[in-house]
């Protein structure tokens, strides 16, 4: 195809002519990108089809990673990246007189996921595939991404995100692979030739069609695959209905709810009938994925008792929990299967991952939903069920508090986190302190009785995109310095450590974070309106908008700022720059009104002269992954600021630490690892610890209106929030903000942290006045962040869950 910057051009100058019937001249930003992007697909195919023959001959085990969410962004340049063609492709554009960044920013986001957990998927992905292992995802083809986020007077607005608009040309439809999914009917069931047969009639079906979207591994010619779901009518259902009532308008109303199964990324399920969709896509996308999955299987010719020596399912938290009794459903019903045969079977094929103790996060289907809507997999649950809590009853007969406790079925309710932990053989979390809270705490029962499927797997992100494509200056200065072993050993960045106290080498540092954040105020500039000063410190706060991950504390400490400013104008402070991006799910109240009131306080505090050389204030709409890509490499100070013991890990404040920002945070989640690393030099710490919360949360005790009327501080910037004056007047509607903390008692501990964290938000000032100091932790940060790669973490999943090996270490043995 191409194999040189000068057969590049040509080709893609002909590619013009051939696909879009435009010369070079007459071309726009989107053709050069719809090209390019077709190009490299192609030039990609050869790989995607050799790694797949490689697996079919080698028979290998493959992994199927199972998520609702796949949050990967764009692809254009991560890919071009991987594929090792990204400096020749820059090259050759720029010499056909464009810049492949402009081009880059044609590409829609897939934002096909919420936050932390999608995100994770994606970054999981181009691990497995640059770590060459056999691994793919399985997903859903949203219609619709997550909400495009508009800020419109201060207030969230969410408009549809209709990603694929121009089209994507990343995917490939497979419609020769589809399947059927049948929802709803009844069972019927005999006794037929010594056993029990199952048969559901009258059911709905659905036609699941697979987009296939290729994987690309770094370096290697390795291409996995990302195959996701669409929903659409059947042809045999669509004859039947329509002829059936006689009525075309009968078949609009239901292909219309048919094809709503993969129409968002999930609905407000605040309503029963966005619960009941959201149940709809995740037995959609378990059953699709499985017998795909299944008949791949097949092919290979071997016995279904050896399934779990080729196959992995893994389900990213409880979304896609169906698949343990969709699996149980098919070798019982279709393959003839004893209930302990294929028990034994789904038990060693199924692992966990949980990412939350958040209880209302913890997933519980209405019984009743499942019964009506998926009838023979509901009677699986129930004896799966019946047969755990038994199995406790006999261990311990009196103990019936602890059967109703662990139970799957009750309150009316399918326990999704009992249900997976019971039908799988693992159960990680994904940061030490969480999978310690997990074992100790939240599922201790569980832990009790299954002590060896519990295990920790501290999440990791993909340096490739994080640091080598989102800070290329970075990753320059880092190949100059310590070579290129990092790249694919990412703990090498150790040897930085060695750099960290050279002043030629801060001094290229803070260039390079300069330019980053000369980039991100011009941003800023065009999108907000506001002017920063990239000599100020940039303090940052991205992330889902959530009551425990305490955006409200940041606005806090930024209104009591304002005050301590305005009374003593000529108080020597270190200039500021506060930047935050968040969305809050649309039903979710109180976290719009957090996100008016930093819109707001930006409006005061940019507006008042007496401040704003010291301090601005600036909400940066619709954060997304590829505002991340701009953001985080800009940032001097992350803000990891959650109630401890309530972020399972957080990976946002793996990505600052990697692009050199200090970390200012509580130890929550993978902070205290980063900590571990980092020490108290290189990492401002504050805050209650996590079994302070926890026994707060068991035994009482705190009292936020004690502290309010304790700390002036605290009256002040509360009271700012209902009295009417900069903040506040009647239709802002903050008083909401101001009850969940006085007359709620502050369940994320708020105010408790205040104090911590105004102190050591001054320390962190004070640390930024001495530049060579600063410069020599934010060395230390990058030093130790390889340990965070997510290709690390993946060869823990893959060695000690899934329990398979890099398929070049297979095929050299
Ligand atoms: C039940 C449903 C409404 C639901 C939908 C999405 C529940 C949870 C989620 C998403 C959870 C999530 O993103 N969790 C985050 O996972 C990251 C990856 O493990 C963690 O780093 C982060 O701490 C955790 O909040």
């Amino acid at each position: 195809m191409f194999t040189d910057k000068d057969s590049f051009k040509k080709v893609f100058s002909e590619s013009l002519i051939g696909e879009l019937g435009r010369p070079l001249e007459e071309a726009t930003g989107a053709d050069v990108y719809k090209i390019l992007s077709g190009l490299i697909r192609e030039y990609a195919g050869k790989d995607w089809a050799a790694t797949n023959q490689n697996y079919k001959l080698q028979q290998e085990k493959q992994v199927y990673y199972f998520s609702m969410e796949f949050l990967i962004g764009r692809l254009l340049g991560s890919n071009l990246l991987n594929l090792g063609i990204l400096d020749m492709v820059r090259e050759g554009l720029s010499e056909l007189g464009w810049n492949l960044e402009e081009i880059e920013e044609q590409e829609s986001d897939a934002g096909l996921g919420n936050g932390g957990l999608g995100r994770l998927a994606a970054c999981f992905l181009d691990s497995l595939a640059s770590r060459q292992y056999a691994g793919h995802g399985c997903g859903i083809r949203y219609k619709y991404g997550l909400f495009e986020q508009k800020i419109i007077d201060g207030d969230q607005v969410e408009l549809p995100d209709y990603w694929l608009q121009k089209g994507n040309e990343w995917e490939v439809r497979r419609a020769d692979k589809s399947v059927e999914v049948r929802f709803w009917g009844r069972v019927d069931t005999r006794y037929e030739e010594g056993r029990w047969v199952f048969e559901t009639q009258d059911y709905e079906a659905v036609s699941a069609v697979p987009y296939d979207v290729p994987v690309i591994g770094y370096g290697h010619h390795h291409v996995n695959t990302l195959r996701l779901w669409s929903a659409e009518s059947t042809m045999i259902t669509r004859k039947n209905v329509a002829s059936k009532h006689d009525d075309y308008y009968k078949f609009l109303s239901y292909n219309r709810s048919v094809e709503s199964i993969s129409e968002f990324l999930y609905p407000d399920d605040s309503q029963y009938e966005g619960k009941l969709l959201r149940l709809k896509q995740q037995y959609f996308l378990c059953s699709a994925g499985l017998q795909s999955i299944l008949r791949t299987f097949e092919k290979l010719g071997l016995p279904y008792t050896s399934l779990p020596d080729k196959i992995a399912l893994h389900i990213n938290d409880t979304h896609p929990t169906l698949l343990i009794p969709e699996l149980m459903r098919i070798l019982i019903d279709e393959q003839q299967m004893s209930w302990d045969e294929a028990w034994d079977i789904t038990n060693r094929t199924v692992s966990y991952t949980n990412h939350t103790t958040l209880s209302e996060a913890l997933e519980k289907w209405p019984t009743s939903m499942v019964k009506d809507l998926l009838p023979r997999v509901f009677m699986i649950i129930e004896e799966i069920d019946r047969r755990f809590c038994s199995l406790l009853l006999a261990e311990d007969p009196s103990n019936t508090d602890r059967v109703s406790h662990m139970a799957i079925l009750g309150n009316d309710q399918v326990r999704m986190a009992h249900l997976a932990i019971v039908g799988s053989y693992s159960v990680n979390g994904v940061a030490a302190l969480h999978t310690e809270i997990l074992k100790k705490r939240e599922m201790k029962s569980f832990y009790d009785q299954f002590p060896e499927r519990f295990n920790n797997k501290t999440n990791g992100i993909t340096h490739r995109r994080w640091l080598i494509h989102a800070n290329p200056k970075l990753k320059q200065l880092i190949s100059s310095t310590i070579g290129d072993k990092w790249i694919t050993e990412p703990t090498d960045l150790l040897r930085l450590q060695d750099y960290a106290s050279d002043s030629g080498f801060q001094t290229q540092i803070h260039q390079i974070k300069q330019h980053n954040k000369i980039n991100l105020a011009a941003y800023i500039e065009e999108k907000n309106g506001v002017k920063v000063d990239p000599n100020s410190i940039f303090d940052v706060q991205v992330k889902r908008l959530h009551g425990y991950k305490r955006q409200l504390l940041n606005v806090l400490h930024i209104i009591h700022l304002y005050h301590e400013i305005r009374e003593n104008p000529s108080m020597d402070r270190v200039p500021r720059t506060f930047i935050f991006g968040a969305k809050a799910a649309p039903s979710y109240y109180l976290a719009k009104r957090v996100i008016k009131l930093i819109n707001v306080v930006a409006d005061v505090v940019n507006n008042d002269p007496l401040v704003n050389d010291k301090m601005k204030v600036v909400f940066l709409e619709n954060y997304s992954v590829s505002l991340a890509e701009k953001i985080i490499p800009a940032a001097d100070l992350s803000e990891q600021i959650s109630t401890a013991s309530k972020e399972a890990s957080g990976t946002g404040n793996m990505k600052f630490m990697m692009n050199g920002a200090l970390t200012i945070g509580t130890m929550d989640g993978a902070n205290v690892e980063m900590h571990e690393s980092l020490g108290d030099d290189n990492m401002f710490i504050f805050g209650l610890r996590s079994d302070e919360v926890l026994d707060y949360y068991q035994h009482g005790g705190y009292d936020a209106r004690a502290i309010y009327h304790q700390d002036p501080r605290v009256q002040r910037v509360l009271e700012d929030l209902v009295q009417e004056g900069p903040f506040s007047s009647a239709h802002r509607d903050f008083a909401l903000i101001y009850d969940s903390i006085l007359n709620h008692n502050d369940e994320y501990f708020v105010l408790k942290d205040f104090d911590s964290y105004v102190s050591t938000q001054l320390q962190v000032e004070q640390t930024y006045l001495d530049r060579a100091a600063w410069l020599n932790k934010s060395i230390m940060n990058i030093a130790h962040a390889g340990r965070f790669a997510s290709d690390f973490t993946i060869d823990q999943y893959a060695s000690e869950i899934w329990r398979i090996r890099p398929v070049h270490e297979l095929i050299m043995k």
